[in-house]
């Protein structure tokens, strides 16, 4: 059902701060930076290997999931992503085991991917975003 871990998401007050840390600590590229206005951030992928990546996410707004993580929680992991072949199915197919979906369908993702969340109370206290990266040519 999994394919890898896509990324790592770090919810950050700062997302340049950030980014020279990450990116220099662990010499790291930066692949794209992107705002995404649905899920209320912008955004950095730092490439570690293949398609693996730490995600670094600054809120838009404070009312925005980001926004009420750093207020509640401080900086640090926000969610785990895991590449799945067809997003839409493993949906259904984590649906059908009793987990809570936060998206009824697929939404836009960092690198024209489409993502979905499943609820952290149902996955042992981990957000968890499943990933269907961008066809490639
Ligand atoms: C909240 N909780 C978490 C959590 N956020 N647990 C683990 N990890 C997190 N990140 C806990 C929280 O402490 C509560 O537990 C409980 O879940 C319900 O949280 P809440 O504060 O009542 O509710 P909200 O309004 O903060 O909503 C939380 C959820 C929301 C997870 C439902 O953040 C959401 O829908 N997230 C999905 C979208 C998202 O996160 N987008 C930003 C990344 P207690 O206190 O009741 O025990 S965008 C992204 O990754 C992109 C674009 C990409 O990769 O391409
Ligand atoms: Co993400």
């Amino acid at each position: 059902m999994l394919l890898r871990i896509d990324h790592v998401g770090i919810a950050c007050h700062d997302l340049e701060e950030k980014i020279k840390l990450f990116s220099e600590l662990f010499e790291l590229e930066v692949v794209t930076r992107e705002v995404n206005e649905e899920q209320g951030v912008k955004e950095a992928m730092l490439r570690v290997a293949g398609d693996s990546y730490i995600q670094l996410l600054e809120p838009l707004s404070p009312d925005s999931p980001v926004g009420k993580f750093l207020a509640k929680r401080g900086e640090g992991v926000h969610h785990v992503a895991f590449g799945v072949g067809d997003v839409k199915l493993t949906m259904d197919e984590i649906a059908a085991k009793g987990v809570r979906l936060l998206d009824s369908a697929p939404r836009h993702g960092t690198m024209g991917s489409s993502i979905a969340f499943l609820h952290p109370k149902d996955v042992g206290g981990m957000l968890t975003e499943l990933v269907q990266s961008a066809k490639r040519k």
